[in-house]
């Protein structure tokens, strides 16, 4: 017969008692983690809760950061009905506007109501998008002209130049986003095509992740065509801002000859702003600004922020987020396997008009996955 008063029966009880609480405590947190840190070494099991309140302070000080003009705003309730649906309605992270104009009533009206998270509306100061006084403008818009005549994609655009400017070193210096310590890209016009059932924010800062990204392509070498002669020159002033274990390779697969056009699509990019606001990238983006080709040529913040990231970060340090399925008019990253059925994706993997792929314009995030050190020649070829 059982007695309670037996005291291995009594200690039987409270372990099975104490098994319980632990089992109903955990039901709450999200397993995800482990799914995705599979095939990467695998780390403790972090309890995270599956979700935050709007206005409730966050673990990790994140935003969305929106770049938009006030006639964005029905493009922009796309992207934002496909980021509350698949993530931030249980996240609540804020989203930061920005715009060279002030906002109109409309767009507030018309992007505040889709979502419950706080929202915030700045405009960019004067400075953050105009001529620098050592840009001769004249030849800036000779320039305009001359890629434009040669078909050179936005190669005419005056505004797009100032916008590539702005988003390669300027976002993060907005009064707005001072508060910040991470930040989630934003544009109109683009989906998220899988459910993300964690916090991609959390994940980074856990990591120390300080750079993620979700489609790796091939720049339009038409539109920075030397770029690289000046990431050379600032690399040889400044040997010491360059780490040895760095992701240059992907980059430059002939020790720094030259530039294979190889680049994150930061349409989509989480990024730790530290990383930005840090010594090294803020003398790299001054030098280059004042080497011109923003608006001599028609560099974009995707190049910039890639090879910012491939010389001064290591290759630990940038994620691909392989699980994120997502699409910017043109492409689309949509993930296979596993992830594809457990997110709810509803892309086609196959479908290879739109899905990036190992080959062709996709090979640069397959390249990402095999990325050897970069050899020790490459360094001394580029620094002495
Ligand atoms: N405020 C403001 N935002 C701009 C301007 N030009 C572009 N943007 C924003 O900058 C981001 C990038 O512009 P996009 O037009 O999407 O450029 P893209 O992604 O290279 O090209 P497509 O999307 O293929 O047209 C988007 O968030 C735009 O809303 C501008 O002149 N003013
Ligand atoms: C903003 O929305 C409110 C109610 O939703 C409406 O009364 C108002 O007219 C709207 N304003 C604009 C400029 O769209
Ligand atoms: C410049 O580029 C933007 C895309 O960022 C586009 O919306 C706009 O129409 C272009 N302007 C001209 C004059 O081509
Ligand atoms: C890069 O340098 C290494 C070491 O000197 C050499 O073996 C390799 O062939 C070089 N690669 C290219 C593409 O120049
Ligand atoms: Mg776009």
């Amino acid at each position: 017969m059982i007695s309670f008063r037996s005291p291995l029966v009594r200690f039987l009880l409270l372990a099975i008692v104490l098994v319980g609480l632990y089992g109903l405590v955990h039901v709450n947190y999200d397993a995800a983690s482990d799914f995705i840190s599979s095939g990467r070494k695998r780390l403790e099991p972090y309890r995270r809760p599956v979700s935050y309140q709007p206005g409730e302070p966050k673990p990790v000080k994140a935003c969305f950061a929106v770049l938009a003009r006030n006639r964005d705003w029905r493009s922009l309730r796309e992207s934002m009905k496909q980021m509350e649906d698949r993530f931030n309605h249980r996240f609540n992270y804020p989203y930061v506007f920005l715009n060279d104009e002030p906002f109109s009533e409309e767009f507030k009206n018309m992007t505040q109501s889709m979502t419950k998270a706080e929202v915030l509306y700045g405009q960019i100061p004067k400075e953050h998008w105009s001529y620098p006084q050592w840009i001769d403008q004249n030849k800036a818009r000779e320039r305009r002209k001359a890629m434009q005549d040669d078909g050179v994609m936005y190669g005419g655009n005056e505004s797009y130049r100032h916008m590539c400017r702005f988003e390669s070193g300027l976002f993060f210096k907005h009064p707005l986003m001072q508060q910040f310590d991470f930040y989630w890209r934003l544009e109109p016009g683009i989906q998220y095509l899988c459910d993300i059932n964690y916090d991609p924010f959390l994940y980074m800062k856990e990591r120390k992740i300080k750079y993620g990204w979700t489609i790796g392509i091939f720049e339009l070498m038409n539109t920075v065509p030397t770029l690289w002669d000046s990431v050379k020159k600032f690399m040889k002033t400044n040997p010491e801002l360059i780490p040895e274990h760095n992701s240059l390779w992907w980059v430059s697969r002939d020790n720094g000859t030259t530039y294979n056009g190889c680049h994150f699509w930061s349409n989509f990019e989480i990024a730790d702003l530290s990383f930005y606001r840090g010594e090294a990238y803020s003398k790299f983006f001054d030098f280059l600004d004042r080497e011109g080709g923003f608006f001599y040529e028609r560099w974009g913040d995707a190049p910039v922020h890639s090879i910012a990231a491939a010389m001064f970060l290591q290759k630990e340090e940038v994620h691909w987020f392989n699980d994120i399925g997502y699409l910017h008019p043109g492409w689309q990253h949509c993930p296979s396997g596993d992830a594809w059925l457990k997110n709810r994706c509803t892309c086609d993997p196959k479908d290879t008009d739109k899905t990036i792929t190992n080959a062709g314009w996709g090979k640069c995030s397959h390249e990402w996955e095999l990325l050897p050190d970069t050899p020790a020649q490459f360094r001394k070829a580029i620094v002495e």
